[in-house]
C-alpha cells in the first residue's frame, strides 16, 4: 500500500482480502464515508448557530433547524437506505429498528448496521469534538425477509466491521474489518479521507485515564481501589494523567494513540453504567481488540455479552491491555452484584 492512498483506494484494495466479496461490504463503507462528509460539513457550522438560527427555530432561508443529532441521523438513515446497502437500520436516536425495504419491497442485501450518529453531542455547543459510532453486521434470518430483533441482539464478537468519525480538530473516520485498525483523516478543501494512521495500536501501557470522577463516591469499590491505585503509583514518581472529554470517541481516540484507559463504570446513579451496549460499546471494542487493547465491563469480555435489548447499557472498561488487566484484577475482588 502506498504512503497516501486515499480511503476510496483503500477500500478496493482490502477487498480482495475478503474471499468470495460481493463488494456490497466495500459499498457501505463508501456509503458511510459519504455520509460522515456531510455530517462534518453540517457540525463545523455549528459554531454559526447564533447568526444561522439554533435548533428549532426558522433560519433566514426560512428553514427549520434540526438539532445536531436528529440532522446527523437522518443524513446516515437517508444515505444508507437511499443507496440500498444494508436491510435494516438501529440507531440512538431511533426507538426500534428500522426495516429497509428494496425498491420493489424486496431486499437481498446481507448487512445490517447499528448507530450512535453524534455521540457526546451536548459537546457541540461549546465547540468541543463529537463523533459517530457504527457497528455492521451480516443478518442472521433469511434473505430477503424483513429484519428481525435477532439480527440486531447478535454478539459483539460476530461484527463484520465497526468504526468512527470524530469530528475534531481534524476530522477523520477510523474503521476495523477484522485486520487491524486504520485511521484516514479528511482533507476538507477537496473532500477527500487519506490514509494517515495506518495499523493503529494502543501502546500496552499507558498513562492516561479517562472517568467522570465527580461521580467517585457512587462507584463500586473495585473503581475506587483503581484510582487508589493510580495515586499510590504517582506517589511513587510514576507519570499518571487524567483526561476525560466527555466524548467517548475522543477519549477513546486520544487513548488508543498515546495509551490510556476508558472507564464508565456502573454506579449508585446508573446502575447499569451509561453507555449503550450495540452501538458504542461493541464498535469500540472490537476497535480496541484489532488494536491490541481491551475491553470488558469490569467482568467480562464486552464481545461475549450476549445482547438482550436494542438499547442495553453496560458498564465500559477499555483500553491498554495493561491497564485494563490491572482494574479487572481489582473488580474481581468483589462480586458483581455487590452493594457500595
Ligand atoms: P450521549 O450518547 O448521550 O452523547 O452520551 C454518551 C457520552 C459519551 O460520549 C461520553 O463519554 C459520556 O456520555 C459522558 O458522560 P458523563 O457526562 O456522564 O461523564
Ligand atoms: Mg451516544
Amino acid at each position: 500500500m502506498k504512503k497516501h492512498s486515499t480511503l476510496g483506494e483503500f477500500i478496493i484494495n482490502n477487498q480482495k482480502d475478503f474471499q468470495g466479496s460481493t463488494g456490497e461490504l466495500s459499498r457501505l463503507i463508501n456509503a458511510i464515508r459519504l455520509a460522515a462528509k456531510v455530517v462534518n460539513h453540517e457540525v463545523n457550522k455549528a459554531g454559526l448557530v447564533d447568526i444561522l438560527g439554533a435548533a428549532g427555530e426558522t433560519n433566514i432561508q426560512g428553514e427549520e433547524q434540526q438539532k445536531l443529532d436528529v440532522y446527523a441521523n437522518d443524513i446516515f438513515m437517508q444515505t444508507l437506505t437511499n443507496r440500498q446497502i444494508v436491510c435494516g437500520i438501529a440507531s440512538e436516536e431511533e426507538d426500534d429498528f428500522v426495516v429497509i425495504k428494496g425498491n420493489n419491497g424486496k431486499n437481498d442485501n446481507k448487512y445490517i448496521l447499528l448507530m450512535d450518529p453524534l455521540d457526546g453531542s451536548s459537546n457541540v455547543d461549546v465547540n468541543v469534538s463529537v463523533g459517530t459510532i457504527f457497528s455492521i453486521y451480516e443478518r442472521v434470518t433469511p434473505t430477503g425477509e424483513p429484519v428481525t430483533q435477532d439480527d440486531f441482539l447478535q454478539k459483539g464478537d460476530k461484527q463484520v466491521a465497526a468504526g468512527y468519525v470524530v469530528y475534531g480538530t481534524s476530522t477523520m473516520l477510523v474503521y476495523t474489518t477484522g485486520k487491524g485498525v486504520n485511521g484516514f483523516t479528511l482533507n476538507p478543501a477537496i473532500g477527500t479521507f487519506y490514509l494517515s494512521h495506518p495499523n493503529m495500536e494502543f501502546p500496552k501501557k499507558g498513562n492516561i485515564y479517562s472517568i467522570n470522577e465527580a461521580n467517585y463516591v457512587h462507584f463500586p469499590q473495585g473503581v475506587k481501589d483503581y484510582l487508589k491505585y493510580i495515586q499510590n503509583q504517582v506517589e511513587k514518581g510514576h507519570k499518571y494523567t487524567s483526561r476525560y472529554i466527555g466524548s467517548l470517541v475522543s477519549d477513546f481516540h486520544r487513548n488508543m494513540i498515546k495509551g490510556g484507559i476508558y472507564i464508565y463504570p456502573t454506579s449508585t446513579r446508573a446502575p447499569k453504567g451509561k453507555l449503550r451496549l450495540l452501538y458504542e460499546c461493541n464498535p469500540m471494542a472490537f476497535l480496541a481488540e484489532q488494536a491490541n487493547g481491551l475491553a470488558t465491563d469490569g467482568y467480562q469480555r464486552i464481545l461475549d455479552i450476549q445482547p438482550t435489548e436494542l438499547h442495553q447499557r453496560v458498564p465500559f472498561f477499555c483500553g491498554s491491555s495493561s491497564m485494563v488487566t490491572t482494574i479487572k484484577e481489582l473488580m474481581s475482588a468483589y462480586p458483581e452484584d455487590a452493594d457500595y
